[in-house]
């Protein structure tokens, strides 16, 4: 949350304006990953609960069992909840916290890929496939070979190849890793050290499993430097997304602890991407994450905020809004309250 939101009263004046509302409000959803699949938008979100766990650093009050497919026939129409896709006790490797998911179309056929902890309590990532996008959704019996960490998103190539990035540092796991092996003694990288980078792996033409072994990807500034871990204004932490604008790839993220959802441009899905800016100041709530999706030639980018819950950080709302690239492809930063 902005952290001048000091009380109830403030908070109430901030939710007044902003800029777009709760795309549902029957139930509470984050997260969004938005895809338009034969012409009508779909939104892969985790299904915000209140599982009755005090809030900590490692996200544990983020208690998520199952997860609900929305739908809408246009951007300005009413998103509809298509009901339970996949509950985590139907996914055998699986135990608790069904965190961000997205999903992909290919052939016909619908992948949802997601995150969970598995009975050890690491973060492993799931496929489940349908043959409708809304599901339900039969999982796999056991996680994608050498996954980790948290917040897939996959990306389609022009070439129809596909990429699944993902990870998350924190609760996320990812400073648990180096070279895609886990360690407990491994940690964050010292504040002068190159910050950990998400992780990319081309997918299988079976969509199930990784093609090759997972590389880390580089956010770099203007010079060509990797991000410092302790550039938390910059740095990744979470909630990986691509999109492709004018034969760019374009990368964008939460930085977490300092809330902004920010972006950097490569030249080829692996990266190293350039750090070019924000796309969205931060929101009521800790969390922010958003994905970028092209629906009639206009972009949008959805994204929560903890508005409908007055401020509680792990009951959020899925909101949309248009955002643009200028002539030169750089994104105009969105404002979620009104100044
Ligand atoms: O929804 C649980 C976690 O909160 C997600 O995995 C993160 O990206 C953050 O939004």
């Amino acid at each position: 949350m902005p952290e001048d939101i000091i009380d109830q009263a403030e908070l109430d004046k901030l939710i007044e304006k902003a800029i777009s509302e709760p795309l549902v409000t029957h139930i509470y959803t984050a997260d969004p990953s938005a895809h338009v699949f034969d012409d009508k938008i779909y939104i892969y979100p985790s299904h915000d609960i209140d599982a009755g766990i005090p809030f900590n650093d490692n996200g544990d009050h983020f208690g998520m069992e199952d997860y609900h497919i929305l739908s809408m026939e246009t951007i300005d129409s009413a998103a509809v909840d298509n009901g339970v896709a996949l509950h985590v006790n139907e996914v055998p490797w699986a135990e608790r916290q069904m965190w961000a998911p997205d999903a992909a179309k290919k052939n016909g056929k619908y992948y949802l890929v997601f995150p969970a902890k598995n009975k050890n309590g690491i973060f492993q990532i799931g496929i489940a496939t349908s043959n409708s996008p809304v599901g339900p959704f039969k999982a796999e019996p056991l996680p994608i070979k050498g996954s980790y960490s948290i917040d897939p998103a996959i990306f389609e190539d022009d070439d129809g190849s596909f990429y699944l990035y993902f990870g998350g540092i924190w609760g996320g796991q990812l400073q648990k890793f180096r070279n895609n092996q886990y360690r407990e003694d491994y940690e964050l990288p010292k504040d002068e050290e190159p910050a950990l980078g998400p992780i990319v792996a081309k997918m299988t033409d079976d969509m199930l499993q990784f093609a090759e072994s997972p590389k880390e990807i580089k956010i770099v500034d203007d010079t060509g430097a990797t991000l410092l871990s302790g550039d938390n204004k910059r740095r990744f932490f979470e909630a990986s997304w691509v999109h492709k604008f004018n034969g760019k790839y374009y990368f964008s993220y939460s930085t977490g602890d300092t809330h902004f959802i920010c972006y950097a441009i490569g030249d080829n899905p692996y990266g190293p991407f350039t750090y070019k800016g924000r796309i969205l100041e931060p929101v009521i709530g800790w969390t922010t994450h958003h994905s970028i999706c092209e629906v009639n030639g206009k972009w949008y980018l959805f994204y929560h905020d903890s508005s409908l819950s007055k401020g509680i950080t792990h009951l959020r709302s899925v909101k949309v809004n248009e955002i643009k690239h200028d002539g030169d492809g750089f994104i105009t930063c969105l404002q979620p309250y009104k100044l």
